[in-house]
């Protein structure tokens, strides 16, 4: 119950804190030049109509609830608009609080989405990336990729410091680039009740180092020199050559399995950990460098057909604790993770930035990697990485024990399955004049609709990066038209002409409904916002937001997110609700990568039974398109 588990208990507070959970906020100010032109002339995010969104959360209700829970949600959403009351006042308090700050959601959606969430960062928030395998297959193929996957990212961070970075864009509209000010040299700091991210790329005295973490221990590597240039890949592999010579055997204590634990669990062990004074320094260490890399054990083997999801499966967890996964720190927002078998990837803590970033800089450093050649430099006397200690109590001891058992519990609760559909990509829907996102999306419908008879509220992220510090809404893929078209589609007393119009009607509002969402026009960011608002300054909760078919409308049985890459890259995150699944997908021209997961508790999902699902929806739908349209040429 990730986003909307979250909202509840800012309710039950009954307030909100002020804004303190930026230990170290990266202020836009400081990063001077033409990336503040650029982000001034950026739009604020607007605060839509209440009319309009009011008329438009009904018309979304219509295919998830039943008509007496509409007409009763349309009784209190009357009752809601009515001159004078409740709504009005709140959306008058949120349009003033879009005057006063450069953007009225962002601070709120940090807080609710990520750092007030509770559960585990580990399959509940953090988001795994697989790359293409590579072809190395032992010791030293890894670190040798190691070496050149870091210089790689330092290439990508010089066009950071120096403002290079090309800026994005969308619909023709440019981007918010702040998210890539967010991802290095950044933390999650987990907290009792809330957490905290720090970020030190803009701090006087950025870091000059990175963590790598092999057979559970950490360690500190510098990646400048003094004068300030980045070591060359030569010496990044001697040193980390150094590095897996210091660490031969697993440690005792992996330590790094903290971090995936409950939030307020991680919080109190947290604060205990760090009263040792060399734990804190150790610590600080890791939170403060630029990025970590993960230097993995082999995993164990499985044909090569299950090799996508086996990866995926390493990148969200590493496996369990007997594992890979003591060998991360869950709180660091990148962690490249590389196996000795070709595998590699990275997870990243979600908290401060979404996808598209994170996707740049793996394009970049892929690119990179193939290019980058071992050339001997000079051998200068590099230091020995420092190894970081710890003093391991027996009270941090059993903190580990009872993490380590909990992620167990994770990972054989997880289920995934990995699908690279290879019929078609982007470019079939686009020969028929249809937006490929909208047809993967109405696919994805008609594949929920076919194993279970009914639609679902599903989310899709839309990005609201055409707005200062815009981070995304919500565009609900579950419509009218989309619920027309699923149950026409298996009607044997239905024709193909009438389905295929139906067909290219879910498409279309599917579209619509994303141009609506990415110009700051969908409902759900706003309906939260007068939910927030209303939790500020009022004594009782509206009742649209106590009631059933609110509830309904937030709990994402399908939690679907696209995220394109150059790279032929799987991506992947888990459900967000217990009875639910994630699906994450990335379109290529020719073919699909996409990930589907759910959990082994729930007797009632499959993310095998869903991915072929999904594959059948697409090729029928294309057969469909092909039977029809091409007759009548
Ligand atoms: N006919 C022919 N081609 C069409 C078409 C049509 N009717 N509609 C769209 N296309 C083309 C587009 O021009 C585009 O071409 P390209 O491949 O050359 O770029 C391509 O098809 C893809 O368009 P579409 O599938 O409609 O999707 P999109 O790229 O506009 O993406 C979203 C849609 C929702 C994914 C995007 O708006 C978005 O918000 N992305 C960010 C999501 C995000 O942040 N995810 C991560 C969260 S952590
Ligand atoms: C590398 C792919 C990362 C995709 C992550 C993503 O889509 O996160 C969504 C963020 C948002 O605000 O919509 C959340 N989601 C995983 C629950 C869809």
């Amino acid at each position: 119950m990730t986003l909307l588990g979250t909202l509840s208990r800012v309710m039950a507070k009954g307030g909100m804190a002020k804004p303190s959970f930026l230990v170290k906020p990266v202020s836009v100010t400081k990063i001077p030049g033409r990336y503040l032109a650029h982000q001034e002339s950026l739009p604020k995010l607007p605060v839509p109509p209440l009319k309009q969104t009011c008329d438009r959360y009904l018309t979304a209700l219509e295919p998830i609830v039943d008509e007496e829970q509409l007409k009763h949600t349309r009784r209190l959403l009357e009752e809601f608009q009515l001159p004078g009351e409740v709504g009005e006042r709140l959306q008058k308090s949120l349009e003033r609080r879009a005057s006063k700050l450069e953007n009225w959601l962002s601070d709120w959606w940090l807080k609710t989405a990520y750092l007030d969430y509770r559960m585990p960062v580990v399959v509940h928030s953090s988001p795994g990336v697989v790359l293409p395998r590579l072809e190395f297959n032992d010791h030293l193929g890894q670190i040798r990729y190691a070496a050149s996957l870091i210089a790689g990212v330092l290439d990508f961070k010089t066009m950071i410091d120096n403002q290079t970075l090309p800026v994005e864009y969308l619909g023709g509209k440019p981007l918010c680039m702040n998210q890539y000010y967010q991802i290095l040299s950044s933390c999650r700091i987990p907290g009792i009740t809330s957490d905290s991210v720090v970020n030190h790329a803009s701090s006087s005295r950025p870091p000059t180092y990175i963590t790598v973490v092999r057979n559970f221990q950490f360690f500190v590597l510098d990646v400048y020199h003094n004068d300030g240039t980045p070591l060359t890949v030569d010496q990044l592999y001697t040193q980390l050559e150094k590095i897996c010579n210091s660490s031969p055997q697993p440690s005792e204590d992996p330590i790094g399995i903290l971090t995936s634990n409950h939030r307020d669990s991680w919080g109190k062990a947290y604060a205990n950990l760090i009263k040792d004074r060399k734990n804190k320094e150790s610590v600080q260490k890791i939170q403060t460098s630029i990025f970590i890399v993960c230097l993995d054990s082999p995993m164990p083997r499985v044909a090569d057909k299950m090799y996508h999801t086996r990866a995926a499966l390493q990148m969200l967890h590493g496996g369990g604790s007997q594992w890979n996964s003591g060998n991360r720190w869950f709180d660091k927002t990148l962690q490249f993770i590389i196996g000795e078998d070709g595998t590699c990837g990275l997870i990243y803590e979600h908290a401060p930035a979404e996808g598209p970033p994170i996707v740049a800089l793996i394009d970049h450093v892929v690119e990179y990697t193939k290019k980058s050649e071992m050339i001997s430099s000079p051998l200068a006397p590099l230091p020995v990485p420092q190894k970081l200690r710890f003093n391991i109590t027996p009270e941090i001891k059993s903190d580990i024990e009872e993490a380590k058992q909990n992620m167990n519990l994770m990972v054989h609760d997880l289920d995934a399955k990995v699908v690279v559909f290879t019929h078609f990509g982007k470019n079939v829907p686009k020969s028929y004049k249809m937006s490929p996102d909208a047809f993967i999306q109405v696919a994805l419908q008609l594949a929920y609709y076919r194993m279970y008879k009914r639609c679902c509220a599903t989310y899709e992220s839309a990005s609201l990066r055409m707005f200062k510090l815009g981070r995304t809404d919500t565009i609900r893929s579950a419509s009218i038209d989309s619920a027309n078209f699923v149950r026409a589609m298996d009607d044997p007393v239905k024709q193909h002409p009438e389905k295929v119009t139906l067909l290219e009607k879910a498409v279309k509002a599917h579209r619509a409904y994303t141009d609506m969402a990415i110009h700051g026009q969908a409902i759900d960011r706003h309906l939260l916002g007068l939910k927030l608002q209303a939790v500020e300054e009022l004594s009782v909760l509206p009742e649209i937001f106590k009631d059933k078919s609110y509830a309904s409308a937030n709990h994402y049985k399908l939690s679907t997110s696209q995220v394109p890459a150059k790279t032929d890259c799987v991506m992947c995150f888990g459900p967000v609700v217990p009875d639910g699944y994630g699906v994450c997908y990335n379109p290529m021209e020719k073919h699909i990568n996409f990930a589907v997961s759910s959990f082994n508790s729930c007797a009632d999902t499959s993310a095998t039974h869903l991915a072929h699902a999904l594959e059948g929806a697409l090729l029928d739908m294309k057969r469909l398109l092909d039977q029809t349209l091409k007759s009548k040429l």
